[in-house]
Formats: structure tokens, sequence, C-alpha cells
């Protein structure tokens, strides 16, 4: 299987880490793209009519998408316990959790366009503001009800790659009165699946026309 992938999207590592942890890694090879939406990367829209990473081509099989989807098909390749807990409120649980994650990169990327990727011309404040808001109520969230004593799951893989994420771009802080969550992050961030998996790298968008032309 390939992975389209993105050293610096906090989704496309959720699906590798999860793949590690699943012990299904070495089935994969690793494929990085850029993508932006205001920049068209033809090889991913051949893949996903969203043209976005990450993507799991399968040989002889559709590609699948987004990392939410791919985490499920891995999880039916390996003989282990599962990491999306198959029943009872254990799934409805750690499915939430993985919800709020995906949530917060979002809002991450958000936050971003309206700091450092939109034309400043073009920036709205009270959206910036909108969205680094529902990152905190969010950390808050976490820090009430991460389960961080539980067996792993989806949801805890989610949430310490999106932090991860968060950090690496200098979003708004999640450490600040959350010391749950951040003790639980900070020794999360130190499982090989993790160390294998390091963020790096800058997002590539179009250049802005020059004003007047
Ligand atoms: N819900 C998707 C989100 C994927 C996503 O937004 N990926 C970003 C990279 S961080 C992307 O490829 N963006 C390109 C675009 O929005 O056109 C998932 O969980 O996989």
């Amino acid at each position: 299987m390939k992975l389209l992938y993105q050293t610096h999207s906090p989704y496309a590592r959720k699906a590798l880490v999860f793949a590690h942890e699943a012990g299904v890694a070495h089935d994969i090879e690793v494929i990085h793209q850029e993508t932006s939406p205001t920049l068209r990367n033809e090889e991913v829209f051949a893949m996903n009519p969203l043209g976005k990473v990450p993507v799991l081509i399968r040989p002889g099989l559709p590609a699948i998408f987004d990392s939410d989807v791919i985490c499920a098909y891995l999880d039916t390749l390996h003989d282990g316990r599962k990491l999306i807990p198959q029943s009872g409120e254990e799934r409805w649980h750690a499915l939430r959790v993985q919800a709020v994650a995906q949530g917060m990169c979002d809002a991450g990327i958000l936050v971003r366009w309206e700091t450092v990727r939109r034309p400043e011309s073009l920036r709205y404040p009270p959206l910036r503001d909108g969205y680094v808001e529902k990152l905190t109520t969010s950390y808050d969230w976490l820090e009430r009800h991460l389960d961080v004593e539980a067996p792993l799951h989806v949801g805890h893989i989610a949430v310490a790659t999106a932090l991860g994420w968060l950090e690496f771009r200098a979003l708004p802080d999640f450490r600040a009165r959350r010391p749950r969550l951040t003790a639980w992050f900070d020794q999360f961030d130190q499982r090989p699946s993790m160390r294998e998996t390091p963020l790096s790298g800058d997002t590539h968008d179009a250049k802005p026309p020059k004003a007047g032309l």
C-alpha cells in the first residue's frame, strides 16, 4: 500500500502513527505530497476528489480517505487488540475524542489562514478569534474528559497528533492550566510511533497576485 502523506499534516501523521501502533506500518510506502486549496496537486486529486492528504492507495482496490476512514481500514488488517473499540460506550468515547481532535486540527488550520496564510488585507480577526476559542474550549474539554488511563485507542492517537501539530505551528498553547493533558501528551510523545513520524516543513500556498496587476 502507498500513503499519500505530508510531513506537516496532523491528519496524515495520525494515519501513520495509527499504522505503527496497529503493527501494519511495514506494509505502507510513504509518499510525500504538498497540498493546498490554492495550489492544485494533480496526483492527490487523481485519488481524492477533495485534493487532500492522507490518502491510502491499495493495490487493485479503490483509494481510501480521509484519516478517520484510513484508521478504520487499517484496524481491520491486524489480529491484535483493536484500536477502535468495537462496541459500547468505549467506542463512542474514542470516536468522540477523535472528533474533537479532528475539529482542533480544522480550527488550527483556519486560525493559520486568518493569521499567516491569507494575504493580510483579506484577514478577518473575528473569525480568527472564534476559531481560537474553539481550540481553548477543546483543550479544556480534553483536560476534563480524556481517558488518560485507558488502553490506547484512536482518540488518543488523534489528540496526540493534533496537539503535536498545534505546538509545532505555535498555535494557542494547550499547556498552561492543563496539567493532566500536558503530562499525558509529553508521555505519549515519547512513543516510538511518534518518534518515527516527526513533523517538518512549511505549507506551500499559491503566491498572491501583486497588487495592481
Ligand atoms: N478530514 C481530513 C482532512 C485532511 C486535510 O485537511 N489535509 C490537509 C493537509 S493538513 C490538506 O491536504 N489540505 C489541502 C486542501 O485543503 O486543499 C482528514 O482527516 O484526513
